[in-house]
């Protein structure tokens, strides 16, 4: 019986410790915020060529646009893996985490958005890029209104 415990005692505690804890791709809390950081400079940066393309500082490359749409679109499905519980800081403000739903319907907006622009840059038609690229910035804007610190 006391070895029966303890074998169940045993299994429960190594189930635990293997669930997909919310940061448990995260030594510590830093971590989670220098990864959205990073994630969300990068789709920032990439956003910002195609930016340059839309302003007429760059002439359309269809290939270009498509790799840094693409990027774009990779950014945004990951950098929200970075504010899992428990992960307060840098310029996140606390709703994101008391307003929860909210801030996933802009996540989910913005990633429609972002999927759309890699659609409007395979189309090969800068129109449909402008167009595209504008929602994505409506999205990052309306979200960053709502949850970023000022
Ligand atoms: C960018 C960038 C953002 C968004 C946002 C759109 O290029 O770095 O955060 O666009 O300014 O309103």
């Amino acid at each position: 019986m006391k070895f029966q415990l303890i074998r169940v005692a045993t299994i429960v505690a190594f189930s635990v410790a293997s669930l997909p804890a919310a940061n448990a791709q995260f030594a510590k809390p830093e971590d989670a915020v220098k990864y959205r950081q990073s994630a969300l400079f990068v789709m920032g940066n990439h956003f910002g060529r195609i930016n340059a393309v839309v302003k007429g500082d760059v002439p359309f490359n269809k290939e270009e646009v498509i790799k840094n749409a693409t990027l774009v679109n990779t950014m945004a499905s990951l950098a929200w893996q970075g504010f899992g519980p428990g992960t307060e800081g840098g310029r996140a403000l606390p709703n994101i985490w008391t307003e929860a739903p909210k801030y996933k319907s802009y996540q989910d907006k913005l990633q429609a958005s972002t999927a759309a622009m890699l659609v409007a840059a395979q189309s090969g038609d800068l129109e449909n890029v402008k167009k595209a690229f504008a929602a994505v910035g409506g999205n990052c804007k309306a979200c960053h209104d709502d949850f970023r610190k000022k």
